[in-house]
């Protein structure tokens, strides 16, 4: 039998985690001839709602899934894991700055990278989905020096995907239809989503849209639109933000679509000008389980200017958190 995978997920009782958990164990992940085991991490505050999602895994009888793991101890949790996606995170708390979120933060991301560099697979492939999310994976990173920092990932593809909606959408082509989109930068309101390459049905992108609706109403959706999902729905985006995870990872792993490329927040190494030091969303195509930056695009200066401002916010987060790198 095919060795079974171990796939680490923390805040595995919560919204996103709910959801993870089965899409993986139903083999959306890694395919449906790859077994897997879960090793799912809570605090103990969420450790009888975990067990009840240990409970529901039994229930829905997945051939796939081999065992689950539920447990608040990190060695434990990341034990020889192949796969890590960090949700849990502190949520920012009413009067809170955002200087304090990425501290509390910090106080989550730095052991579980300590726990993680010395219990995990050494090609452990690591995916931080908690927010914020670039600089609580550069925590991470920095606490596991043993590791590959290149396998310290953030996630911006629920940015790409939402922008392949939009675009969708407008020009009435269907999604699976438009490639090479690229998302620039911070998970964040900074986030650059950029078209100048993105060919919609073999088509520019802007011949299609135009520069107007792109500036005006493109980019602030895409940038806004975790907003809009939470005053629609009264809750963050959950099942959308745990299937971007998977996309993110099943990519990453099995690899990307021919001359497709995808958005991914990784360690900066210099490309289009962004010094090392951030993770940062960048085009990436990936094989062999390698992640690699597409180099050569031309950057207009409507896109510079953008890029620099969500690498400029990303410098100040890594200034805030400093002392824990
Ligand atoms: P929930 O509050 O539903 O779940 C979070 C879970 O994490 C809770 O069960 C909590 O007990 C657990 N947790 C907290 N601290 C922990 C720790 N130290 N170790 C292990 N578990 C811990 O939030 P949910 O909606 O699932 O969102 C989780 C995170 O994803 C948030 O930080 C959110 O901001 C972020 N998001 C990131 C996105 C991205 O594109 N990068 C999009 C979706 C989402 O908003």
């Amino acid at each position: 039998m095919t060795q079974p995978k171990r796939i680490a997920i923390t805040g595995a009782a919560g919204q996103i985690g709910y959801q993870l958990c089965f899409r993986i164990a139903s083999g959306d992940l890694l395919g449906p001839t790859q077994p897997v085991i879960l090793q799912l991490i809570e605090i103990p505050p969420a450790l009888d709602m975990l067990r009840g999602v240990v409970m529901e895994l039994q229930d829905a009888a997945f051939p796939l899934l081999q065992d689950v793991v539920a447990t608040t101890d990190l060695d434990e949790g990341f034990a020889d894991t192949d796969y890590a996606i960090l949700v849990g995170a502190k949520p920012r708390g009413p009067g809170m700055e955002r200087a304090d979120l990425l501290s509390e933060n910090g106080k989550i991301f730095g052991p579980q990278g300590k726990a993680l560099n010395n219990v995990a697979s050494r090609d452990v492939k690591v995916l931080v989905v908690g927010n914020p999310a670039n600089t609580n994976a550069l925590i991470a990173q920095a606490n596991a020096p043993d590791l590959p920092p290149e396998n310290f990932t953030a996630m911006t593809r629920l940015d790409h995907n939402r922008a392949l909606a939009q675009l969708a959408e407008k020009t009435g082509v269907h999604h699976t239809m438009i490639r090479q989109m690229t998302i620039w930068g911070n998970h964040s309101s900074t986030q650059y989503p950029d078209v100048h390459q993105t060919l919609v049905g073999g088509k520019p992108t802007l011949d299609l849209i135009g520069q107007g609706w792109y500036e005006n109403d493109f980019i602030p959706t895409v940038q806004q639109r975790g907003a809009a999902i939470i005053k629609a729905r009264g809750a963050s985006s959950a099942a959308s933000a745990a299937s971007a995870a998977i996309d993110h990872i099943r990519d990453w792993a099995l690899g990307t679509d021919g001359d497709d490329w995808v958005s991914m927040a990784v360690p900066a190494d210099g490309s289009y000008g962004i010094e090392p030091g951030v993770i940062y969303s960048f085009p990436c195509t990936c094989s062999d389980g390698q992640w690699k930056i597409v180099q050569g695009l031309e950057i207009n200066e409507f896109s510079r200017a953008r890029m620099e401002a969500t690498d400029k916010e990303l410098r100040e987060e890594r200034a805030a958190v400093e002392a824990l790198l």
